[in-house]
Parts: structure tokens; sequence; C-alpha cells
């Protein structure tokens, strides 16, 4: 009977940015649940719609915290953190089914925290339903910490151990409920992954191996090496980003303290995993790369690349990068785990939820079975005509107005939906470049007023972003988009032609009223160091041209919908490996008074940090060596070429048809960057579901 069973996919993540996710009766109220940071979490959410949509077995498991990220205010133009309350708003959490019944207990050194399921049901519109299964800790007070807060500050050891606990907390409890369910049905530990596969979600979960192996050789008298190859049939990793910051290692001693089971078998593996590397012959330097434990640490990437059947990255480049960098020496030895998936986006959410307008004179073009089958919108290109442009330009004007008007409810700014909107939204990191656009700003502002630039279109710059709180660079880059919002505003030879708006508490309530509202879609990190972005294609499919980098998905973008229709510059990441040793930023300074004089806005009086030594901050970003290098994401070697590309889309705009047209364009091929393509890829090569 259990051989019968389907195999079911399980998506373990620590972030399901889940959204507002019921707009019913009495509940439009109800909290966005903002138990994710950003890409990650979200795409967690996108896959579960998808899955669901397309009758797949594919289950979530994930912390039920009980704050999510911070709700972010704005005073003064600085950046404020609020607890966020999820479940407070409209009495509780009326969705997440507790399930007494299902509690388990998960063992720390120093105590054990009650594991008590909360499912919240994920259902397609064909009625299929599957589980999104949050672990809440219970039992003491030290037990509730481990699911209070999502990403605690963990630059101090008791931070550390918090992170290694709630990792750990959730893989485990999860990994305990299938291998229990399974043998409970009458299963065998051999057929488990038969039935089972798991899907980790970066390396938060990869403590979810060790457990496996633990419990499988401990409890069921399975022998280590039979255990480790149940691992390897049963999990798949994907890696979200090649920062090193986020490629997480944890202290052995402090995993020893609490977790003592888990630090032996971790380093018993590290044993097994060295033989199998020098029985495939692998040199010194290579088996330094790849060792789970190494300098008193163990590397939780190297773990999941080495138990994992499947190593993907989100993107092409992304995946190529993986291959020929971050991961190289696995790639050598193991190249048949290697494949990507870029990543999509559930066109319900992003498209027929969140801009009925614009789905609505789709499905007059080409019907409606777009929104069963997301590829007929393919359709749409044969539908250019002078008419059909005119109108997709209203709805896109309407789209304009509704976000303006909510950005004066909400913000108290005033934009001009006649004018260009420029937007960037997304989590607030250096490599992902606001501190270029603000300087981008600054040139233009420069340029309107000394008369070089001529003919502008009106545009706003619409930005949101949320900063982790102890990151004082991108708190600072806040801070300065305020300031430079407050300098273009009030300059009455500027102020009808250049807005910067920064919208507070940027979320996904907000997304999807800035997505439909976007002529232009800033995508515009240091090329080579945004995995995939997820952002681009929810601004693609709601019609906007993109302003990037050669970089993630940009290039599969650019790829589809045509060089032409969108605004491609700056470095490649290839471009930047070829400049990096000798890369000067001051040298730029000192050729480019355009560039010099915007940087000089960081110190020259004009703008005003509020004594917070900020902006000065973000000079010696560009300038000094600090952590390695002087302006270590390029921004000043890419901010010429940004400048010339946001004015050519702003003249691109004057032609109204072209500019139409270019939207029609990224529409109509915006199908591949549907989840559903990216899920379906998943099940048929990863999970074979
Ligand atoms: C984020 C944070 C935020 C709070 C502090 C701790 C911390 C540590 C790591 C990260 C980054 C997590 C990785 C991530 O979110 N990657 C994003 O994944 C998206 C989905 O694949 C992808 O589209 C983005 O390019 C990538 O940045």
């Amino acid at each position: 009977m259990e051989n019968k069973k389907k195999r079911e996919a399980y998506y373990f993540s620590i972030e399901f940015l889940i959204g507002r996710l019921f707009k019913v009766n009495g509940y439009e109220d109800l909290e966005d649940g903002a138990l994710g940071s950003g890409g990650l979490g979200r795409l967690a959410a996108c896959f579960l719609d998808s899955a669901a949509n397309l009758g797949l077995l594919l289950h979530g498991r994930g912390i039920r915290y009980k704050y999510g990220l911070f709700k972010q205010a704005v005073k003064d133009g600085f950046q404020v953190e609020l607890p966020d309350i999820w479940q407070d708003k409209s009495g509780g959490d009326p969705w997440g089914a507790r399930r007494e019944d299902e509690k388990r207990e998960v063992k720390f050194a120093d105590f054990t925290a009650t594991a008590v399921p909360y499912d919240y049901p994920i259902i397609g519109e064909n009625g299929h339903a599957n589980v999104l299964r949050f672990w809440q800790a219970e039992g003491s007070a030290e037990a509730e910490k481990i699911s209070e807060y999502l990403y605690p500050d963990d630059s101090a050891d008791a931070g550390k151990i918090l992170r290694i606990r709630q990792e750990y907390f959730f893989s485990a409890a999860s990994v305990g409920e299938l291998i229990e369910g399974h043998i409970k049905r009458g299963g065998k530990t051999t057929d488990f992954p038969a039935a089972h596969t798991v899907q980790l979600n970066d390396t938060h979960p990869v403590f979810a191996l060790a457990e496996f192996v633990r419990l499988l050789t401990a409890r069921y008298g399975v022998v280590f090496a039979d255990a480790v190859n149940l691992a390897r049939q049963t999990f798949n990793y994907t890696n979200h980003t090649i920062m090193a910051e986020a490629l997480e290692r944890w202290d052995a001693k402090l995993v020893k303290r609490i977790l003592p089971e888990i630090h032996s078998v971790m380093k018993k593996i590290d044993a097994y995993a060295k033989k199998e590397f020098r029985r495939k012959g692998c040199l010194g330097g290579d088996v330094k790369a790849m060792e789970i434990y190494g300098g008193k640490q163990f590397r939780m990437a190297n773990l999941a690349v080495f138990i994992g059947a499947s190593v993907n990255g989100v993107a092409k480049l992304h995946t190529e990068i993986l291959k020929a960098e971050t991961l190289k020496e696995a790639y050598k030895y193991y190249p048949d785990k290697f494949n990507n998936k870029t990543n999509g986006i559930t066109h319900r959410r992003w498209l027929t939820h969140c801009n009925g307008e614009l789905s609505a004179w789709i499905d007059k073009k080409v019907g409606t079975a777009w929104r069963g089958d997301i590829t007929q919108i393919k359709a749409l290109e044969e539908h250019a005509d002078a008419a059909a442009l005119e109108q997709l330009l209203a709805v896109k004007r309407q789209k304009k107005a509704q976000l303006a008007a909510y950005i004066k409810e909400k913000e108290g700014a005033e934009i001009n939906p006649d004018s260009v909107f420029y937007i960037q939204v997304k989590r607030l990191h250096e490599y992902k470049c606001q501190f270029m656009a603000a300087l981008g700003i600054l040139a233009i502002y420069d340029g309107i007023k000394d008369g070089s630039i001529r003919d502008f279109t009106p545009s706003a710059f619409i930005f949101g972003a949320k900063a982790v709180a102890g990151y004082k660079r991108a708190k600072a880059t806040i801070k300065f988009i305020n300031e430079i919002a407050r300098l273009v505003g009030s300059d009455p030879q500027t102020k009808g032609l250049l807005r910067v708006v920064f919208v507070q508490n940027y979320n996904v309530s907000y997304a999807e009223r800035l997505m439909p509202a976007a002529d232009i879609s800033l995508q515009i990190s240091a090329a080579g160091l945004e995995a995939s972005g997820t952002g681009n294609m929810k601004f693609m499919l709601n019609g906007a041209v993109t302003l990037g980098t050669m970089d993630g998905a940009n290039i599969e973008i650019v790829a589809l919908a045509g060089k032409e229709n969108n605004c491609i510059f700056g470095a490649g990441a290839d471009d930047i490996r070829r400049i990096e040793k000798t890369y000067d930023p001051n040298k730029i300074l000192r050729d480019d008074a355009r560039i010099q004089k915007a940087v000089s806005y960081l110190t020259n009086g004009k703008l005003d940090d509020g004594g917070t030594g900020y902006f000065k901050e973000l000079h010696t970003s560009l300038t000094e060596k600090t952590y390695n290098a002087a302006d270590r994401y390029f921004v000043l070697y890419d901010l010429p070429a940004f400048v010339e590309a946001a004015l050519k889309v702003n003249g691109d705009y004057k032609d109204r048809l072209g500019f139409a047209r270019k939207l029609l364009v990224n529409i109509a091929n915006a199908a591949y960057f549907s989840s559903d393509r990216t899920v379906r890829e998943y099940a048929a090569d990863i999970w074979r579901i």
C-alpha cells in the first residue's frame, strides 16, 4: 500500500512571504503575513500557489513567527522599525488550524521545545489543496523565543545560537513528522525516498539533512552509510545568492553546545564525504573547498551540495556562476547534480489579482484562456495596432493615477500621474545599487538646472525598501533618498519635472499597487550579484520597460522581450571580473565632473543627515578601501551609463505608441516567468512527482 502512495514534495523554507492571503468579507484589513524579507520568501509563496493550481503535491514547512519582518516607518527621512504583529489585526489568525494532535518534541541539550503545527490550506482554483505547515515553539519562555522573530540579529553568539535553534527547530520537527508518518502508515525506511522529496530553500533548513541521518541511525536502526544514501535520494538544494555573508557557516562549538548529536553526525558526514572525495581522486585544495567541517565551522552550503541529489541556481547566469566560481570544485566532481531553474512568479497574484484592468483588456484582445494557461498571453503580440496601444496606455494611466492617489493618502506626497514612473522596490542592499539610482537622480537634477539636460519629460522616481536594522549603509541610503526627495521637490526650477518618493513599509500589498503602475522597472544590480530577481518579472508582466544591468533574470527577460524593448546599460559580469583588480573609483571622480558633482552632495551641506555621519559613511564607501575595496559594488563605474540610460528611456517615452509597443511586447513574452513553468520544471526534473 505504501508503495502505491504517490511521491509528495515538501518545500522547507525559513521564509514564506504570503502577503494578504485571503481578501474576503470582514478581513480586508488583515495584515500581510510578512513572514519573509524578500525574494526568497515570496518565491516560496509563488511556488505553493502554482503547485496548488497545477494539482501538484507540494507542501510547505516553515516557522510560525510571532512577529514578521518589522514594520517600517519613515521619520524625518530615517527608517524606524516597529514590531509587525501580523496575527493581531481582525482578531488573530483565522486561517491557521492548530493541530494539537500532531505536536512534537524538539530536543536541545539545555531544554526541549514543543513544536505545535499550524496548518494553512493552499487551495488551487481547481479545488486541489496542499498544506503549508508552520511550527510554533512552546513549552517554556526560552522555547517560545525560537518562533518569536524572523532573522534575529546574529552578530553576537547569543543571536547565533538562537538562529541555529530556529533552523534546527523547524527542520527537525518536519523531518521527524515525515519519517514517523511514513513508518506509521506501514512504510519501510528504505522506501521513504520513493514517497517523499524535500527541496531545501537556501541553507537555512540544511540541519534537516543531519537530523534525517541522526534519526534513521539512532531511532530506526539504519546503518550510517545507508542513512546517508537515503538522504541523498530525498533532499535537494536551491542556492539563492552568491553573497559570501549569506552562505551560512556555524561555529562548531556553538552547535556542539546545544546540539551535541547533530554536531557528531555532521562531523561523521564530513569524514564520509572526504573519503568519497579522495576516492574520486580529489586534490587537497579541492577537498578544502568542499569540506563540510573545517576551520572549526560547519559549512552548510557544502553539506547541502554533498547530500543534495540536485543543486540548482535560480537564473541561467546565476547557475553558471555557481558552476564556474562559487561551487566550482563540487561542479568538477559532481557535475550531474547541477541544474538551473529560472525563478518565476504566479500570474494569478501578480496580474489577475493585482491588475484587473489590464487583465480585462487582455481578455478583450485574446480571450480568457491565458488565465488558465499563461503561455497563451503570447497572442497579444498580434494586437499592436494603434487603437490597442492607446487602450493599453489608458490602462497604464489608470493604474498610475490609482497609485498616485494611494501614495498621496499614505505618504502625503504628490505625484503627477502623467509623469514617467521609474520604480525601484526591493530589499535595501549595496549590491542592488539603490545608492547609484540616488546619485543618478542628482546628476539629472544638476543637468536640468544647468541646462545640459533639455526636453526632459516630467518623471517620478519611486523607491520602496527595508534595511536590515544593523546595516548602516543601507539605512544611510534611505535617508539620502529622502533628502534628495526634499531637495528636488522644493526647488522651483525642478519641482515640476522631478519627483522622488520613498514609500514606507514596502511589502506584498504595496507591491500589488506598484507593479501595475510602473513605466520603467529599475533592476540595476552590480552584474553577477543578483541571483535572479523576481520583481523584475512582476513589472514585466504588468507592462514595463526594464532599465537594468545584464544580471540575474534580466538577461532572460531581454532575451525574450528584446533588448530594443528594454534598456540595458553598464558592466556585465565578465566586465566586472576583468576590471575588479585594478578598479579605481577615485579616478572616475577625478575625471568626470558630472559624477564628482553628484557625489559632492554627500558632503557639500545641501543635504542633511541629521548629524548621524551617514552621508560621510556613504562617501567613504565610494572612495576608501573598506571591506577589501573602495566602491566594491562598482557604483561609480556604472553611474554615467545609468544616467545616460535613464535619459534614453525618458526620451523614448515621448513616442507614446512606440513606448506602448515596448510595454505590450514585454507583457506578451512574460509567460516564461510564470512560476507555473518553474514549478513544472522542478516537478519533472528534480521531484519526479
Ligand atoms: C537576506 C537576509 C535578510 C535579513 C538578514 C539576514 C539575511 C540573510 C540572507 C538574505 C538573502 C537571502 C537570499 C535571498 O533572498 N536571495 C534572493 O532570492 C530570490 C529568489 O530566488 C532571488 O530572486 C534574488 O535575486 C535573491 O537575492
